[in-house]
């Protein structure tokens, strides 16, 4: 309880009358858990965790998981736990974590509370990593009555089997008092809706360090997002070293909007990212976009313009004057180099070519080149993904679009084969402002309050797209307003949790009452770990 002394001294009755009693909490289903979970099962009773439990892994390849548990929980208490790798997954007081087949994927996992123990399985690490993520929540968020938002049916605990005596249980159902952790029993099975859950970060507008890019990615983690796409390239910076081309990060990085420094990741930087990325099992896809978006290559090398002639840098915030040559040999060369570049370093199974707002690119150039491209990402190992506009090529089953903006280019997508990233810009686009108050962003597709972010399902939005059609859903940060991680928090935060559940939860669990009600919850939390959330006077 290191960093929550202070709640204590502003809050004295509590502590006094917290002092008398210890209160022991046996309602799993009151946690306060952000996506909310497929089934919570109560059991009624408390496990204990204390200076005696220890983390149990039953596989070496889960070595790395309980050390990450082990760090949560000393984080959150003064408990060190130690981890033993073991092999009986019944023994008393211990975390066990266990390889177990399940029927729901690799990032399902089940995790069971006893009285004397508990158990976390999944089909591997990065199911029983999504199970830690769960577990750190419910200690260090708790429990929240969850009575009043009138839900109650969307949690499926099992109400006969909670024995508890409900006067003795405060708002905080999971108790952590120094070297004690106590945890309510039950069950929880979980599972994601889709396989996958993202957020887009444009790098190119303005440049952002690795340190603030892996401090992003330390906080997608906690709400279980699994992809983080990087706007690696548009007209007003290029920030991904290519050994073969090295003119576009020394010409082409060399500033921003705005007319800063800009900047671009080495190779070395950029491979550090995709592990730490890695390390949190979340994958990078890169995105190079073109053959628009593309000023700053077409400023780095002249031979890319169509007239031979190197464009000016550019820092204003137009889009849509600029385009690769698409009837030149040495645009494929150059993409071939680059997309051959950036696989290498990338094991994800994605690479995004952009495709979007080529308004100066002649339609059938367009295709000839989106067509050109999506054969040399194949020939590279990568599925290509791309935004909406790309469903004028040729896709095929296996190609992904991005629908940003357009249900008749989505649609055309599905028809040809393709399945869809969902991430319509009146819902999921990020640097939409929240209100006409909200000092950054743009507001050109919607002013999106946080209920507005919640309040809507990748199924419905359009007749012509079907569950199957859909991949998972991602919500891109644009950045020609903002600069700094509290700019990226204050934008993110808490829209983005919101996705977070839509893209993992049932359909049958998205209530915003209910949502409401846990992400008010979850407000200490982003406040403990210092995110500069936005405090919406809808939540807060
Ligand atoms: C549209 S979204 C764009 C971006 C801008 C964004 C600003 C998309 C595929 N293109 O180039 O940054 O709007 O909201």
């Amino acid at each position: 309880m290191k960093n929550l002394s202070l709640l204590f001294v502003a809050l004295p009755i509590v502590l006094l009358v917290c002092a008398c009693k210890e209160t022991v909490p046996t309602d799993l289903t009151r946690n306060a858990l952000i996506p909310h979970p497929r089934e919570v099962t109560a059991g009624g009773e408390a496990f204990r965790i204390s200076g005696r439990t220890r983390i149990s892994y039953q596989d070496p390849a889960l070595t790395k998981n309980a050390g990450i548990l082990a760090g949560i929980i000393g984080e959150l208490s003064d408990l060190e736990v130690e981890t033993e790798n073991f092999s009986d997954g019944t023994k008393r007081n211990r975390i066990h974590l266990l390889i177990e087949a399940g029927d729901h994927g690799l990032e399902g996992y089940r995790m069971r509370i006893e009285k004397r123990r508990m158990v976390i399985s999944a089909p591997g690490p990065e199911g029983i990593y999504r199970g830690i993520t769960t577990f750190g929540q419910m200690i260090a968020v708790g429990g929240v009555d969850l009575s009043s938002s009138g839900n109650d049916d969307s949690i499926s605990g099992n109400d006969d089997s909670i024995s508890s005596n409900d006067a003795s249980i405060s708002s905080n159902d999971v108790r952590i008092s120094g070297n004690n952790i106590l945890v309510p029993t039950g069950e929880i099975r979980d599972w994601p809706e889709y396989s996958y859950r993202g957020t887009m970060l444009d790098v190119s507008r303005h440049f952002f360090a690795p340190g603030i890019v892996k401090r992003y990615i330390d906080q997608l983690t906690l709400y279980k997002l699994n992809y983080l796409h990087l706007h690696l390239a548009d007209d007003q910076g290029w920030r991904i070293e290519i050994k073969s081309w090295p003119k576009l990060t020394s010409i082409g990085g060399s500033t921003e909007v705005g007319g800063g420094e800009g900047g671009f990741y080495t190779q070395e930087e950029y491979r550090d990212l995709v592990a730490y990325a890695a390390e949190r099992y979340i994958t990078i896809v890169p995105e190079i976009d073109m053959p628009g978006h593309t000023n700053a290559a077409l400023a780095s090398y002249a031979d890319l313009n169509c007239d031979g002639v190197a464009r000016e840098l550019y820092t204003g915030t137009r889009v849509g004057f600029s385009t690769l040559c698409t009837d030149k040999e040495i645009t494929y060369r150059f993409v071939n180099d680059v997309v051959r570049e950036i696989s290498e370093m990338t094991p994800g199974p994605y690479f995004h070519m952009g495709g979007d707002e080529s308004h100066v690119t002649e339609l059938p150039d367009y295709i000839y080149f989106v067509n050109r491209v999506r054969e040399i990402v194949r020939s590279h190992g990568k599925t290509m993904m791309g935004w909406d506009e790309i469903s004028h090529a040729d896709l095929s089953e296996g190609d992904i679009a991005q629908y940003w903006a357009s249900s008749a280019n989505a649609e055309r997508a599905v028809e040809k084969g393709a399945r869809l990233l969902i991430s319509p810009a009146q819902k999921c686009y990020l640097d939409m402002k929240y209100d006409s108050t909200t000092a950054l962003g743009l507001n050109w597709a919607a002013y999106i309050e946080v209920d507005d972010a919640y309040n809507w399902q990748p199924v419905t939005l359009d007749e012509g797209i079907g569950r199957d059609d859909i991949l998972g859903i991602e919500s891109p940060l644009w950045a020609e307003t903002i600069e700094t991680l509290d700019d990226i928090e204050y934008l993110a935060f808490p829209r983005l949790i919101g996705h977070a559940e839509i893209g993992w939860s049932s359909p049958l669990d998205l209530s915003w009452e209910n949502y409401h009600d846990r992400l008010q919850a979850h407000g200490p939390l982003l406040d403990r770990l210092g995110v500069n959330y936005y405090r919406s006077d809808r939540v807060w």
